[in-house]
């Protein structure tokens, strides 16, 4: 009796779980596709908004969380409740421009302009695997793209000078080594 309610707790608990930052190579890995939606993706997903919220993200992309699932959550609202789950995204059509000074949770405290499309559709699955499409544009536009890259193995840094680049990656390697990560 008592480790069956253990165990329901325990089911049901959410975690925060560790984001990997750059320069790991493993953000470099390309996510392969969900294949069959299960109680553990759908904790995946949980843990993954949890983690999202507990960060002040607002967006989370699970190659950031070393699952190399093509899986991301998004939350851009000024109230936190509106929670959207993607697996398996693709992008099927873009247009526009829009400049927006991004950040990431696996770049902590550097932001940088960068141009991306500012208008899209994309389809992809919902967190019970139904068929959805998103038509979006600038902020949740600009956060669906730079989550989707994450899933190629990309990062906004990426799109930034090589100079820049470097100093960024010099900058966390420095903080890494005083935080004892390596
Ligand atoms: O929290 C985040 N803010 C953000 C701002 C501008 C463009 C993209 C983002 S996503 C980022 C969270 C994150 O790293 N997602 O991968
Ligand atoms: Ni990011």
């Amino acid at each position: 009796m008592f480790i069956y309610i253990f165990n329901i707790i325990e089911e049901s608990a959410l975690s925060i779980l560790t984001i990997l930052e750059f320069p790991d190579e493993r953000l470099r890995k390309i996510a392969k596709p969900v294949k069959s939606i299960d109680s553990s993706i759908q904790k995946l997903i949980d843990d993954m908004l949890e983690t999202m919220y507990y960060n002040g993200g607002i967006g989370l992309a699970a190659t950031q969380v070393n699952v190399h699932l093509r899986l991301l959550v998004i939350d851009t609202s000024e109230e936190k409740d509106a929670p959207i789950c993607l697996m398996n995204p693709e992008i099927i059509h873009k247009d526009g421009e829009f400049e927006y000074k991004e950040g990431c949770l696996s770049v902590p405290e550097s932001y940088e302009k960068i141009v991306r499309p500012s208008h899209i559709i994309v389809k992809g699955l919902d967190r019970n695997g139904v068929e959805t499409e998103i038509e979006a544009n600038d902020l949740l536009s600009t956060c669906i793209q730079h989550e989707i890259d994450h899933l190629d193995g990309k990062l906004f840094v990426d799109y930034l000078s090589p100079l820049k680049r470097q100093r960024i990656k010099t900058k966390l390697e420095k903080m890494h080594r005083l935080e004892g990560k390596e």
